[in-house]
């Protein structure tokens, strides 16, 4: 029987376990990177864990996402993830540089390597048929630490693209656009896209990355490409052509499930306020007008993406009533466009340059006004994530972004009046890794410098046996880990501190939410209650950490998001889910609930009765933990247990 690209890598990486769909199995990673807003808390862990040197072949660390730096909090953390990555011999990329996923995708990313990042956007890497998966920084850390990675085997949607994209009007976004409104961001929980067919060989390797990168936004464990002759040129263009290898799927190669998509049928797509599944035709809500755009992100921002905005802006002006921010992803896209002129196109355009770094995506700067529009080319559009909590945010490609940008509202990109150049990513980068600073061999007596605002790793008590405790909070479908733990300028930076952004758990949903946890702690601690998907988004761990800080005992939810549900376990709390869709129907916020023999059940067949003592009724739970994740859950979480293994 022939052979799927992922089973392919996954064979080759094996180290433990039946390679099965929905067995766990344990791989080798080739390479581990970190950005800085996830990668302080997964150094601090790395340390605590009490390892010389990182095990994997490769491990970056990267600065791109606490970049405003409005006090030392941000620059502190810099110096710490620099002094660490000398320590423990990591390649360090100064801020600057750009984002993480796209230089990985530039600098190091290979065919045929299994790529863990302590980011949801990691996939990035699939564009170049890297099996990438994100995942929670402790996690990242047990791997760096010398364990394999353990994954449960998902199942494998093959996407069959034939046909050529409309250009120019058409790009990769909307590619995913499409694959978002038709499948919604649960659509590919438990499943890993492997894309093929004849389309494939129109799409350059950042258009694949594009799509890859907001298969994210799916739910996805991670989505790939295969490699081939548009693979080879892209690492030949970044002189790397000695990381090639050809990886394609066996013709008679078998799946799990197919979906065939012709490019040529796709259109411009736009996803509206607040969710990247709630698509539409752009043409569909032409006339909207528009307050602010951004372009750029780890989504859209190779150097065809760019360039072809430039020449879109080209000898233009900016509509009046628009505020447009660029921030190009990566250092080498910014100095070829720079060296090209086009940045002098772009800014005579009217756009206001901003630094290579994740930005206006992660509501570090550039949040629009009251209730504005703001249609970006970046793949999230979560309410309150740009930092304005009643603000319009849009998804489009960069090509409608910069079109709008130029009309002050949308239209839709085929009626353009201007001329709009085919672009297509160059033979030759520019390489300058001036800012990446490589392991050295001898760095065992560097001194971490820890500033003031970096806090050790706070771990959970041992589990508990009874749990008696109040549902704190009762939410609906899809909760994002921006709900559960907002972004933003004020918070960002207290991401190396569990303490004081513990505060601000749940403060867009409930702003009372940290205070009344506290209250709670000392009386038994809080039950939260998920509809499907609970914690989808980020792979911030600070989603798990800072509600167990809080005194969060267990997540009751219909369903859970793949790395939330690991973050949760990783951290001693459970994640339990409901057995009856009625149960959760019936459970109200302030119910008293009682688990008992809790270590019992773990050990058993994993169901527990579930006691309300409010409502006076009993309603069933299950855990579908692995043996391991019992393991790990019972000695109080990943850490302790990590600890143990590697002694
Ligand atoms: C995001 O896009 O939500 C982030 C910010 O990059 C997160 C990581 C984080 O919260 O630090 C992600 O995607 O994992
Ligand atoms: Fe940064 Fe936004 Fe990409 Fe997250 S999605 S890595 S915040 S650019």
């Amino acid at each position: 029987m022939g052979k799927n690209l992922i089973e392919k890598i996954l064979e080759s990486h094996l180290s433990y376990g039946e390679l099965k769909t929905g067995n766990t199995i344990g791989v080798n990673v080739d390479q581990v990177y970190t950005q800085d807003a996830t990668g302080t808390m997964t150094w601090l862990e790395f340390e605590a864990i009490g390892i010389d040197k990182v095990k994997v072949p490769l491990a970056v660390s990267y600065i791109d996402h606490n970049m405003l730096q409005s006090n030392f909090m941000n620059a502190d953390d810099h110096i710490f993830l620099q002094t660490a990555a000398e320590r423990f011999g990591a390649f360090f990329s100064k801020p600057g540089n750009g984002i993480c996923h796209q230089i990985h995708l530039e600098r190091f990313a290979a065919p045929g390597k299994i790529a863990l990042g302590t980011d949801s956007h990691t996939p990035t890497g699939g564009g170049i048929g890297t099996l990438s998966i994100g995942v929670g920084g402790l996690e990242a850390a047990t791997v760096m630490a010398g364990l394999p990675f353990e994954v449960v085997v998902p199942e494998v949607l093959h996407v069959r693209l034939k046909g050529a994209l409309k250009r120019p009007y058409v790009t990769a976004m909307d590619v995913i656009l499409t694959l978002l409104k038709l499948l919604s961001v649960k659509g590919g929980v438990g499943k890993i896209l492997e894309y093929g067919g004849s389309g494939i060989e129109t799409l350059n390797i950042t258009e694949r990355a594009t799509i890859t990168n907001m298969g994210a936004e799916l739910g996805a464990t991670t989505s790939i490409f295969p490699s081939d002759m548009k693979t080879l040129s892209f690492l030949k263009a970044e002189g790397r052509e000695k990381d090639w290898i050809e990886l394609k799927a066996d013709d008679d190669a078998e799946y799990d499930d197919i979906i065939n998509i012709d490019l040529s049928s796709i259109e411009p797509m736009i996803a509206q306020p607040h969710s990247p599944d709630n698509v539409i035709p752009v043409k569909d809500i032409a006339g909207l007008k528009v307050n602010q755009i951004c372009i750029g992100s780890c989504t859209n921002s190779s150097y065809q993406a760019m360039k072809t905005v430039a020449s879109i802006l080209k000898g233009k002006t900016i509509h009046k009533n628009v505020n447009l921010l660029i921030n190009p992803g990566s250092k080498q896209v910014y100095e070829m466009l720079a060296r090209e002129g086009l940045i002098a196109e772009m800014i005579a355009a009217g756009a206001r340059m901003l630094e290579a770094s994740c930005g206006p995506c992660i509501g570090m700067g550039g949040a629009p006004g009251s209730s504005h529009v703001s249609v970006r080319s970046y793949n999230r559009n979560f309410k309150g994530r740009s930092g304005t909590k009643d603000a319009l945010i849009y998804l489009a490609s960069p090509v409608s972004c910069a079109i709008f940008s130029l009309k002050g509202k949308i239209i839709n990109p085929e009626d353009f009046d201007g001329e709009i150049p085919i672009i297509n990513e160059p033979e030759l980068f520019t390489i300058n890794d001036n800012l990446i600073i490589p392991p050295s061999k001898t760095t065992i007596d560097t001194k971490i410098v820890k500033g003031p605002n970096i806090k050790d790793v706070p771990l959970k008590e041992p589990l508990r046996d009874r749990i008696e405790a109040e549902i704190l909070l009762k939410l609906g479908n899809n909760i994002t880990t921006d709900d559960i733990m907002p972004a933003g300028s004020q918070v960002l930076p207290l991401r190396s501190n569990i303490p004081a952004i513990s505060e601000f758990v749940f403060k867009n949903i409930d702003i009372t939410f940290s205070q009344r946890a506290k209250e709670l702690k000392e009386k038994g601690g809080c039950i939260i209650i998920g509809g499907d998907n609970y914690g989808q988004g980020s792979s911030r761990e600070h989603a798990a950490i800072a509600p167990m800080y809080l005194g969060l005992q267990v997540v009751i939810a219909k369903s859970f998001a793949r790395i939330h549900r690991a973050n949760l376990i990783n951290f001693g709390v459970i994640p339990l889910l409901f057995v009856s869709e009625q149960d959760y129907l019936k459970v109200e916020q302030g119910d008293q609930l009682l688990i008992e023999h809790i270590i019992n059940g773990l050990k058993g067949n994993q169901r527990f009765k579930v006691q309300n003592k409010t409502q006076g009724y009993i309603f069933e739970a299950y855990s579908n933990l692995n043996e391991k994740e019992k393991d790990l859950i019972i000695k109080g979480g990943l850490l302790p247990y990590t600890k143990a293994k590697i002694e």
